[in-house]
């Protein structure tokens, strides 16, 4: 079991405003914040973040969509932090979101959902590997 997890504000989330209290929510459910950054990601990244869903047809929506605005990337601890942190986003779809999910609070439609969980403990490490070097994580405090 990793203690660690990816997680990510989405461009919709920031443009509407919604970063402060998500970053409330990840603070109230008792994550530590090893690391963030606001980004915009380019084109490229998102394609090759999402590399495992290159053959959906949702592909050039999703990479369109993830490089449309800032993007807050951040590395998250807590015991069993990938299921913690999905249980506290809730469905990919926000209809099928539970009461009380980031999803089901912010999330506009299926596609801008809000925010990103890493899905397992291995591409939890590929994915904050993929955002932010190992000094850029502050686990000490
Ligand atoms: P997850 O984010 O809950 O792990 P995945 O199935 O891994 O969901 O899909 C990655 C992202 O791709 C979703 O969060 C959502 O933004 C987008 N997505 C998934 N399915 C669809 C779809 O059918 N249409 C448009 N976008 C989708
Ligand atoms: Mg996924």
């Amino acid at each position: 079991m990793n203690n660690r997890t990816f997680a990510m504000i989405k461009p919709d989330a920031v443009r509407n405003g919604h970063m402060g209290k998500i970053l409330d929510r990840i603070i109230e459910a008792d994550f530590k914040i090893l690391g963030a950054k606001l980004i915009r990601m380019t084109k490229a990244q998102a394609e090759g973040f999402y590399a495992i869903h290159r053959e959906r047809p949702f592909f050039q929506e999703l990479t369109t969509f993830m490089s449309s605005g800032k993007t807050m990337v951040l590395a998250l601890e807590k015991d069993d932090a990938v299921s913690a942190w999905r249980d506290t986003i809730g469905a990919t779809n926000p209809s099928e979101a539970a009461d009380g999910t980031i999803r089901k609070d912010f999330a506009t439609s299926l596609g801008e959902n809000a925010v990103h969980g890493a899905d397992s403990d291995e591409n939890s490490v590929i994915e904050i590997g993929f955002f932010f070097t190992n000094n850029e994580l502050i686990s000490n405090q």
